[in-house]
């Protein structure tokens, strides 16, 4: 649709036919013409160059924007998405009929509900008998009976339906371009029609608890549309009222015996300046207006997981009627406030080249071909953008697709799977400055902590509380799926990190004492329910596996006892409730146990292939490529395997990275990355962000990235994107071992010059500044914000611009840096083990003081 220089094409036709009117005696005349048209020409060409570069340079102007010179047509992840927490939607920017998709984080099938299954207590022993008899298949049969839920497997995230704005007369258009601003949270649409430029801009306010539409055209009384509203849900009623609201209410629905009881209310009002408005008993028409503003407010009957006792009717009312007395500038206004509050904090600059001048859909094309580091800052800060529009303090926590589905039946249900998927959502919660939205995450946490305990006695006959690898706004904790996948049950041990972890980086006290008891009651679960392991002694979680992968030694099964995975979880769980019992100076007798029933758990093992085993036994298959490598959890997100503390399962964990190989589906090459920084290898973690950031269909059975940056699992799951955003920090910057490590895992590609600003490292420090030249730093700014030792570790020597830095010795006197040693791991005789190659740092030690700034500099 789009032409290129049209206003050029014009008046270059309109010469051509002139000239062939004129009379051959007027030559001279026809000359002048000729020059004259020449000249007009040129200059429409450069206007119109102009112009349609004009879509290009505002881009350019601000690189933080996803851009594209054609509509979505009928793909959603072509369309744009805008979210404010509770409210997302997805804009199409289609010409002739626009979509504008809409969901709202509460509206979810089913109603408040538990899916445990207490019939396994029982069997309990019988399971475990079972697997430690090496009869994993059979182990698996009954767990299916007597361990997975005879109830719902999890409930959906629904979509709450779509508003449709057609437009007639306007088929064909020129000098398309449309946009999201990533600075601004703002999308836009503009076109030509008939001479007359259409603009159109969306957000979902955060200030306002409304989705604000704005149209406007560049001639008076040019827009004329009609609106309507459809949904793929069964139990919908669509009106309009007082003849300019379009609403619809429904309740959603039944899922897996589940009764659908989310009632839902949606109203989207028409304001247009100048024109008219009338409607039909389903539509709305707007006539000759000069600007219309929409305002789309929904709201749900849910309280809390255990509550749908609110007024939807009420609420959409309220928020709507707040919000359509302001004009547009002025939501517009303080939803960019709002906004930038969070994402201003973090900058980051890995340079420019003339590769960033293309649409955001070609430069993913040309990504593995081309240098495009701007693209790499580009999708960085499309994760934080994606963060703070899906997970807002008091909303819901980002689901598989953070607040976006269309679907009535979506992959996975678009819940939370949380052996490893929702965990990933919040990786760069704290580390990208965005501590605040980890909150939806926590509070989810804390509710599973009370739904979990029933789960644990009931299930386990154990205190404290768990919950398996799924959950959804119901807060459930049973078992799901099929034992191969469900059979798990360390939701709770590995989700209760995120709060030691929030703690680490802000030092809140209070909140510390607020979490102990979720913390302790994930430890005390694993206290009751560790049983040892008849051959090796070990105290082990039996049944277990290691997340959605079998050995083939285990006849398809999954089933086993003391996973690598869950010994890592059971010991960070230890530590952090045992560190923070220390901190609040509480529950000593409780902190010996798990110290004594900490050093009777598995230590790593490496294996025959020189690999971080996965279980127990030397089963692996070094040719296996299964997208979980869920046995370094122990390198990623925790920090058991250690360059400087562990150096033969830090080269172990190599082998087993390349063992498993790249390209697999996209969170699981998010989580590469990661891995690939904390091995300190940075050619490695770019490879994985080219493999990530490669137009779904190119890696053959992989994953990648779809037009709008969306990860593409396929389909479409936002872990990736938050996986990759937190493995390119953790390229730039890592403090989960026991130090500031600033550059740890620069690739060639960006080595020449850049610069971050805005990230957080444990111990509430603040890389206020980071600038480095030739993979050196030669400038730091950090800000000290609880005080304490700063230990930084540097690629090259540091002066302080007002004092000195000592050499770094023994261990960091920083609490929040205190680590517990990892045991010694066992190895096969069979292993090679070769260590990796470090890069030489220098470490050093600098006393802070809270909210002072310290300035270095490179030698
Ligand atoms: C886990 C993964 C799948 C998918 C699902 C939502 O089960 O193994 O790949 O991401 O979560």
């Amino acid at each position: 649709m789009h032409v290129y220089n049209t206003r050029a094409q014009i008046v270059y036709i309109v010469y051509l036919v002139h000239l062939k009117t004129i009379p051959t005696v007027m030559n001279n005349y026809r000359k002048a013409v000729k020059q004259i048209m020449l000249t007009i020409f040129l200059f429409s060409t450069c206007w119109s160059l102009l112009a349609q570069t004009k879509g290009n340079t505002s881009p350019q102007k601000s690189s933080l924007k996803l851009w594209y010179n054609k509509p979505s047509g009928k793909v959603w992840e072509n369309a744009l998405p805008i979210g404010n927490g509770r409210l997302g939607a997805m804009i199409y920017g289609n010409v002739e009929t626009e979509t504008i998709q809409l969901n709202e984080h509460t509206l979810w099938s089913g109603s408040p509900n538990r899916n445990h299954n207490p019939q396994a207590l029982d069997s309990l022993a019988v399971i475990r008998k079972l697997i430690f008899e090496g009869k994993q298949k059979q182990a698996e049969q009954l767990a299916n009976k007597v361990i997975i839920s005879k109830q719902s497997y999890g409930q959906m995230f629904e979509p709450a339906g779509e508003i449709h704005l057609s437009f007639p007369g306007h088929e064909s258009f020129t000098n398309y371009y449309r946009e999201l601003d990533l600075e601004r949270a703002v999308t836009k649409t503009t076109y030509i029609v008939n001479g007359v430029t259409y603009t159109r801009e969306a957000i979902a306010s955060f200030s306002d608890r409304v989705v604000a539409v704005h149209l406007t055209a560049s001639k008076p009384h040019s827009i004329s549309f009609t609106a309507s509203y459809s949904t793929p849900q069964p139990k919908v009623e669509v009106r309009t009222q007082q003849s300019k609201q379009l609403t619809f209410a429904g309740t959603t629905i039944d899922h897996e015996r589940v009764k659908g009881m989310v009632r839902y209310k949606g109203i989207a009002e028409f304001k247009p300046e100048g024109g008219s408005v009338t409607s039909t008993d389903s539509t709305i028409t707007v006539k000759d207006a000069n600007a219309v503003t929409i305002y789309i407010s929904i709201a749900t009957n849910f309280n809390n997981y255990q509550d749908l006792s609110g007024d939807e009717n009420q609420r959409a009312a309220s928020y709507l009627n707040n919000a359509t007395p302001k004009t547009f500038a002025d939501i517009l206004k303080a939803h960019v406030a709002a906004y930038q509050k969070y994402f201003n904090r973090v900058k980051l600059d890995l340079g420019t080249t003339s590769a960033s001048e293309l649409p955001t859909d070609e430069r993913l094309k040309n990504f593995n071909s081309t240098n495009d580091p701007a693209f790499v800052t580009l999708y960085y800060q499309f994760g934080r953008y994606l963060l703070i529009s899906s997970s807002q303090p008091g909303g819901q926590p980002a689901n598989l697709q953070g607040i976006w589905n269309r679907s009535l039946y979506p992959a996975w249900d678009s819940k939370y799977t949380i052996n490893i998927n929702a965990q990933m959502n919040y990786w760069p919660a704290e580390k990208t400055n965005l501590s605040e939205l980890h909150e939806p995450f926590l509070t989810m946490v804390k509710e599973m902590a009370i739904t979990g305990q029933k789960t644990a006695k009931d299930m386990y006959g154990a205190r404290g509380w768990v919950a398996h690898h799924n959950t959804d706004i119901w807060r459930a904790t049973g078992a799901v799926d099929g034992a191969f996948w469900g059979a798990w049950s360390n939701g709770g041990g590995w989700t209760s990190q995120h709060l030691w972890e929030h703690y680490l980086y802000t030092g809140d006290k209070a909140f510390l004492e607020s979490i102990y008891p979720i913390l302790k009651g994930a430890a005390l679960f694993y206290a009751d329910y560790l049983i040892e392991h008849p051959k090796l002694h070990y105290l082990v979680v039996n049944p277990d596996e290691s997340p959605e992968n079998a050995p083939q030694a285990h006849q398809g099964s999954s089933l086993d006892a003391g996973v690598t995975m869950t010994n890592q979880i059971v010991f960070d769980t230890f530590c952090s409730t045992i560190r923070a019992a220390e901190i609040l100076n509480k529950d000593q007798a409780f902190v010996d146990t798990l110290i004594k029933t900490r050093s009777r758990l598995a230590p790593m093992h490496i294996g025959q292939y020189g690999q971080v085993q996965e279980w127990l036994d030397d089963i692996d298959n070094p040719k296996d490529n299964h997208r979980h490598v869920s046995h370094l959890y122990g390198l990623f997100p925790s920090n058991q395997i250690s360059a400087y503390r562990t150096p033969a399962l830090f080269a172990a964990a190599k082998n087993t990275l390349l063992q498993r190989g790249d390209v697999s589906t996209g969170w699981s090459m998010g989580w590469k990355v990661n891995w690939w920084a904390r091995m300190q290898d940075g050619n490695h973690a770019y490879k994985l962000i080219q493999n990530q950031l490669t137009p779904l269909g190119v890696n053959r059975e992989g994953g990648g990235t779809y037009n709008n940056l969306f990860d593409a699992h396929p389909p479409f799951q936002i872990d990736g994107n938050f996986g990759c955003t937190s493995g390119i920090t953790e390229m730039l910057i890592q403090s989960a071992d026991g130090a500031v490590h600033l550059l740890p895992a620069l690739p060639d590609v960006w080595k020449e010059h850049g610069s971050i600003s805005g990230i957080k490292a444990i111990g509430g420090f603040e890389i206020v500044q980071m600038e480095w030249k030739n993979a050196q730093v030669v400038k730091l700014v950090v800000k000290s914000n609880l005080g304490g030792n700063l230990r930084l570790r540097v690629p090259n020597a540091l002066k302080l611009s007002n004092g000195i830095l000592k050499t770094a010795t023994g261990e960091n006197s920083n609490p929040f840096y205190k680590i517990t040693a990892t045991a010694e791991p066992v190895i096969s005789p069979k292993a090679n083990l070769s260590s990796p190659e470090l890069s030489k740092t220098v470490v050093f030690d600098l006393a802070t003081q809270a909210g002072k700034t310290y300035a270095f500099y490179g030698n």
